[in-house]
């Protein structure tokens, strides 16, 4: 048997000085005894003990958080291996192939196409001992986005892609024109909707998304509506992902709430797309420290089965020395390189070395593998993961990049784009992997597939029905839930009768309201990233309590309040301290459980709508995508609204991007009782029609009368503008627009116009996007759509103007009845610190401003 106890590989400090060696040895063959003779666990009892004494300050030590570069599960305790290696090793050169070929095809039709070898080639193994063991139906899974060849590979051996969708990797529009299936370049659910689930295209998204739906399924579960116990979150990463600020940026929150339902498995191919990831260091030492410091469980898969008698006769410990001075850049050389140049290189450094290969060739030591490609070592890894309890798991798994590729791909610098192979490479491939394919099929890139009856299918489905059905697979259908009459819960919105009040204040009461609906009530996931005094939500905190693992372990300081800050294990908000990124990964995992868990909820993230588009735009892009349905509410929106915080505050800009979003609804409504007909509708499409829509709310912090809203208005509050009444005497020489904040400006202008003689329409905007939109659909069935239809009514010039820049305004400007004058104002430039009155006189927006712009375009 192999002892690989780290206790076996002791290097030396740094500096190499020992000023007592025979003191060291004998304390450290005290502490091989008690391994040797009272167990690892008592071992580690006296390790405890000595820590706590060497943690003095006059000691000053603190613990190494590096282990040597060896395997984590020892040979010893290694499983039994389950399965049938040779029949898995079979199948996963068989996806090595078609996926390479998928990609080598389509890039030698249309070489602008791109795609990624060598990425899955060093991922195979990962992928197969996951898919044949342990990725259950019940998990989620997420895909690094650049192997996603391999994915496709075996959903075609599965019988769930044809040989001509094979044929259409990255070609989606013409795939469909030849009765084939189009494969997306990456994981989208919005292309690939009964296959793929989580978008990780966008490196750094995959992890912190996977990381957030792990807490959201505990969430699921201490809150008593859906049991997740048993069911894991895999995720399969690059280590260059890894630099991703979103990969790291939650991962002390998976420790703080013991995500043992999460496994990430970090690819260590120690290169990225230009070069080494760490080359003159060791990026597996460097994610050992960092997880193992946020407090996950750290698996070092490093070395393949045929080390195991290597380590084993190696007594002097002389390849930990030689690995804890290999710095990667030198490693990515040694994968890049054949097996002579490793022995004599490698191996060749010192005389332990060069002994412990000597018998073997060179073909031999070449063979050598990494632990990420030797499937029985990643089951024993996948294995110990799975079975770990109270910490979520890292697995850094060491492989060769372009694994296989040989010269042309393997460790090489460029590999990570490499697409092009030609013949002699594709049959040295072909060879490397014994696949039963001719030279001729292999140089013709042929997809190939056993026979349906043969012992490698069987084994496939077997495998798969063992662990539930095939993946990825998307469900889309889910039960519909009943939305509340509107009259149930918004009238003091609809019909405020001139009460004062923000669309913040009136926003928080009507969630309030809906949280007490006895069917919709425990759907909603109220989120917010520590604003929620900000928008005068601390009521909430008593009504449905903030969300915690583990309760409330403490007095809170304001307990006897009414509003007293409540945790509880069933609280219903999630708050997310502030982490926009966080937030918005928690209301994802919230806004797409209707798919992932067949179980709809509905989240409504309030933020600074400065910190949404602008901050995590590429998030909500990666929701779009997963087809999320809930509600992002832009509160203190506007730039002249929120007075004094100035210009990192001060969003002008959040509905231009919002409108880039095909499936985002976005609404900058002025009253109360506009908001409330737009959350009605949004609920009762998202969760009655069940469209794969999310609203995005602007909503402000100045306090005004908040009119009825007639029913009659409540279409063109959805359409996107509606007619207020008239302004002044005869008829109207003006129409002007405007919406939020600024539509309040707008009224004064009329009324100062009013009182010039000057008359003039209103009309209210709740939605520029939609208007264009519908109008853009309109045009192309040859219609007027309503914007157009709208102003058609109206007289006159038409000024525009809202709290954002002008091209959100401008955004209609097609659609205006011909021969109309239409000037638009904005916000456009930096917002400053000042009053709102200052403010607006400052950029323009202002009645008086508004009212002028009116006067010259009519006089
Ligand atoms: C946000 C973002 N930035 C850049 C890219 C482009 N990109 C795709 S893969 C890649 C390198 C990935 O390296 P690594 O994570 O180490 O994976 P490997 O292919 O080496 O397994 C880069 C830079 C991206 N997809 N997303």
């Amino acid at each position: 048997m192999t002892d690989q106890s780290p206790t076996r590989f002791l290097v030396p400090a740094a500096d190499g000085s020992d000023l007592d060696p025979q003191e060291t040895a004998e304390w450290r063959e005290a502490f091989l005894s008690i391994v040797a003779n009272e167990g690892p666990a008592r071992a580690r009892f006296i390790l405890d003990q000595l820590a706590i004494l060497a943690r003095s300050p006059r000691v000053g030590w603190s613990p190494e958080l590096v282990t040597p570069y060896v395997n984590s599960v020892p040979v010893e305790s290694q499983l039994h291996f389950p399965g049938d290696l040779a029949i898995e090793e079979k199948l996963a050169s068989i996806m090595r192939w078609n996926a390479l070929a998928m990609v080598v095809r389509a890039n030698t039709a249309y070489g602008e196409l791109g795609g990624h070898i060598a990425s899955y080639a060093s991922a195979a193994d990962l992928f197969e001992a996951g898919f044949n063991h342990f990725f259950h139906t019940r998990d989620l899974v997420f895909y690094q986005p650049h192997s996603v060849p391999g994915v496709y590979a075996r959903a075609y051996l599965e019988g769930r892609l044809a040989e001509a969708d094979l044929a259409h990797f990255r070609q989606e529009i013409s795939a469909a024109r030849r009765g084939a299936r189009g494969l997306s370049s990456y994981p989208h659910p919005w292309l690939m909707p009964e296959f793929w689930q989580f978008p990780t295209g966008s490196m750094g998204l995959g992890p912190i998304s996977s990381i957030y739906h792990a807490r959201f399924m505990r969430y699921l579960t201490h809150r008593g509506l859906l049991d997740c116990n048993g069911r894991k979150v895999w995720g399969v990463f690059g280590d260059g992902e890894m630099d991703e600020p979103e990969s790291m940026s939650a991962l002390t929150l998976a420790s703080r709430e013991k995500l043992d339902n999460l496994v990430w498995i970090v690819n260590c191919n120690l290169q990225r797309l230009d070069g080494p990831v760490r080359g003159n260091g060791r990026i597996v030492d460097e994610l050992e420290k960092l997880f193992r410091g946020a407090g996950w469980n750290v698996i070092k898969l490093l070395w393949g089965s045929d080390w195991d008698g290597l380590f084993a006769r190696d007594g002097e410990g002389a390849l930990v020395k030689a690995f804890a001075h290999t710095v990667d850049g030198q490693m990515q050389t040694f994968a890049a390189k054949d097996g002579r140049f490793n022995r004599e290189n490698f191996f060749g450094q010192n005389e332990q070395l060069a002994r412990l290969v000597q018998g073997m060739t060179d073909e031999q030591i070449d063979r050598l593998k990494r632990g990420g490609h030797d499937l029985v070592k990643i089951h024993a890894a996948y294995h110990a993961a799975a079975q770990h309890r109270g910490e979520p798991t890292v697995i850094l798994a060491h492989t060769k990049k372009g694994y296989g590729m040989g010269a042309a791909g393997q460790g090489r610098m460029t590999t990570h784009s490499q697409k092009k192979l030609d013949g002699a490479v594709l049959i040295e491939f072909r060879n490397r992997f014994n696949l039963p394919i001719t030279d001729e099929q292999a140089k013709n890139l042929e997809f190939f597939k056993p026979a349906e009856d043969s012992a490698e299918m069987r084994y496939l489905h077997d495998r798969r029905r063992q662990l539930g059905g095939y993946l990825p697979a998307r469900k889309s259908e889910a039960p519909k839930l009943a939305v509340p009459a509107l009259d149930s819960y918004a009238s003091f919105a609809t019909k405020a009768a001139g009460h004062p009040m923000s669309t913040t204040m009136a926003f928080v009461r009507l969630l309030g309201n809906l949280l007490k609906d006895k069917q919709l009530g425990s759907r909603i996931v109220p989120i917010v990233a520590d604003e929620a005094r900000t928008f005068g939500m601390a009521n909430l905190f008593k009504q449905v309590g903030i969300y915690s693992s583990v309760g409330q372990k403490y007095e809170p300081e304001d307990i006897g309040s009414v509003l007293s800050y409540r945790e509880a294990l069933d609280g219903q908000i999630l708050e997310e301290g502030i982490s926009e990124a966080g937030a918005i990964a928690s209301w994802t995992a919230a806004a797409t459980s209707y798919s992932v868990h067949g179980f709809p909820m509905l989240p409504f993230y309030i933020y600074y709508s400065m910190f949404g588009f602008q901050r995590v735009g590429d998030a909500i892009w990666a929701a779009a995508d997963q087809r999320a349905r809930g509600f992002l509410l832009g509160a203190t929106s506007g730039r002249t609204t929120l007075g004094g915080e100035g210009l990192q505050h001060q969003d002008g800009t959040s509905h231009l991007i919002a409108a880039t979003i095909p499936n985002c609804r976005a609404w900058d409504p002025a009253f109360a009782g506009e908001m409330a007909v737009i959350i009605d509708h949004g609920m009762r499409e998202m969760l009655v029609e069940q469209t794969d829509v999310f609203y995005y709310i602007t909503l402000m912090n100045e306090s005004y009368a908040m009119p009825d809203l007639p029913a009659d208005a409540h279409e063109g509050v959805i359409r996107g503008a509606y007619r207020l009444d008239g302004y002044g005497e005869g008829h109207a020489k003006v129409t002007l627009l405007g919406s939020g904040a600024i539509l309040t400006e707008v009224i004064k202008a009329a009324e100062l116009l009013a009182r010039e003689g000057i008359a003039s329409e209103v009309v209210s905007v709740t939605s520029w996007s939609e208007l264009c939109r519908a109008a853009l659909d309109s045009r192309q069935r040859g219609n007027d759509g309503h914007i157009t239809n709208l102003l058609a009514s109206t007289q006159g010039p038409i000024v525009a103007a809202t709290d954002y820049v002008r091209a959100v305004p401008e955004s209609i400007r097609a659609f205006v009845p011909e021969g109309r004058r239409y000037i638009t104002l904005g916000t456009d430039g930096f917002g400053r610190s000042d009053t709102r009155a200052a403010l607006r006189e400052f950029f323009g927006v202002d009645a008086a401003s508004i009212a002028s712009a009116a006067r010259r375009a009519s006089g």
